[in-house]
């Protein structure tokens, strides 16, 4: 076992407060942040360590980008929330911004992730309905086996995973699940004339960064073509730049139906998330039929279109095909028996490591705290290194190194 390395006093201090006063829904890595910057972020004993995790994936500009943090201070002194109940000088801009930006007729703002999700669904439920014509309450939606989706009752009501589902029963109807990665296995689905959509995720992050044959995007919109079915892409993770293109479907070169924003449309300030179609599945949803108080709130749209702004500006999607590249071809010299495989997407990358003790992955990631690097596990033997996407050469190499001394501490 490893040493236990205790907590500083400060930090300590934190921990015993999340402890006392706080719902344990989560079992965060024992470190307690109170500043980031770029690919940095500070615990409160003024340590520096390399955030490779963004929060999983939102903070894709970077922490505290100069440029999101100016437009949300100015719009923040201005107008941050009208409800739709009225309009404002802001939303309709955004709209039309965000729109002309990944290329489709309308968008409905939403806040977080999941709730985009389950915004997209109502879509597909609707558009089955009033558009394909499937009869009332028939309508089913396909699904991945290991999908992540969110957390909401609707939507983990198609999850595979017990963790997500255990005890919270009954579960919403509708939803069939198929192996990812299977066009055969959609294919045999899309049989069935109740079928409305696709949803997945190009890449899928959850489950440990599970990536598709070249092929699966353009197979899945062929087949979505010829059973009129709606491709839903859920990008909220893969998207913005994040694996080396401004969307993961592009590097297919294949255009969803229906596309789902989240997480880094905010750069990591506040919850933006977003639903882009076209009139004809857009337009299904009338007046009064869906809606939120924050969704398309003015601070958002300032922070969301500034957001935007700087990953085509700073040209992050390029860099993270780059150093994507250079991190993958360093981790592969790592000479450790404890490292199974490296893969991954642009920045979006994860090892797996082959250990016989179990929490072998949660104490390399204690290791790399202590050597200033932030990563944490998932699924147990997987560990997910999304840095920011404003990384550069020498702080990957840096970072290689760091991954490279952990795991030799690593027994
Ligand atoms: C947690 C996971 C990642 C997502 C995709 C929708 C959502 C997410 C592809 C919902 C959110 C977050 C949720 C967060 C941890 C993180 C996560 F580990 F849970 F699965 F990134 F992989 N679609 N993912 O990845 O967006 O409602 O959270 O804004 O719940 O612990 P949200």
């Amino acid at each position: 076992m490893q040493p236990v390395i205790q907590a500083s006093a400060n930090t300590q201090y934190y921990l015993n407060l999340e402890e006392k006063f706080g719902a344990h829904n989560y079992h965060p890595l024992p470190v307690v942040l109170s500043k980031g910057k770029g690919v940095f972020v500070w615990d409160v004993d003024n340590k520096r360590y390399y955030d490779f995790l963004s929060g999983y994936s939102a903070v894709n500009q970077g922490h505290c980008h100069p440029k999101i943090i100016d437009a949300l201070i100015e719009q923040a002194q201005k107008l941050t929330l009208t409800s739709r109940a009225y309009y404002n000088n802001l939303l309709g801009e955004y709209e039309e911004f965000i729109t002309g930006y990944f290329g489709y007729q309308k968008v409905l703002p939403m806040n977080t992730g999941v709730e985009a999700v389950e915004t997209a669904l109502k879509l597909c439920r609707k558009w089955a309905y009033q558009v394909k014509g499937i009869a009332e309450n028939k309508a089913k939606i396909i699904v991945c086996n290991n999908n992540f989706h969110g957390r909401t009752l609707g939507v983990i009501s198609f999850s595979s995973d017990p963790t997500a589902t255990n005890n919270y029963g009954p579960f919403l109807p509708g939803y069939e699940p198929i192996p990812y990665n299977n066009l055969a296995a959609l294919e045999k689905a899309l049989q069935d004339k109740n079928v409305a959509a696709f949803l997945f995720e190009p890449i899928q992050g959850e489950a440990g960064v599970i990536i598709p044959d070249d092929g699966y995007y353009k197979g899945i919109r062929q087949l979505c073509d010829k059973y009129n079915i709606l491709m839903v892409a859920d990008e909220i993770q893969t998207g913005l730049s994040r694996t080396g293109r401004l969307l993961a479907c592009d590097h297919e070169k294949v255009r969803p139906d229906i596309l789902i924003l989240g997480k880094a449309l905010s750069g990591g300030t506040l919850p933006v998330s977003a639903v882009l179609a076209d009139d004809e599945i857009m337009l299904t949803i009338k007046p009064g039929e869906h809606g939120s108080t924050y969704g398309g709130n003015p601070l958002a749209c300032a922070v969301a279109m500034t957001a935007l702004t700087v990953l085509k500006e700073e040209k992050m999607a390029a860099n993270a095909e780059a150093m994507g590249e250079i991190f993958r071809n360093e981790m592969q010299k790592i000479n450790s028996p404890f490292l199974r495989t490296v893969r991954g997407r642009g920045l979006m990358n994860a090892i797996e490591i082959e250990h016989s003790n179990r929490e072998a992955a949660w104490e390399l990631c204690l290791i790399l705290k202590e050597n200033g690097l932030l990563a944490k596990p998932t699924h147990g033997d997987k560990i997910r290194f999304t840095p920011p996407l404003v990384i550069t050469e020498e702080q990957v190499k840096d970072c290689v190194n760091i991954i490279e001394k952990s795991l030799d501490a690593l027994k």
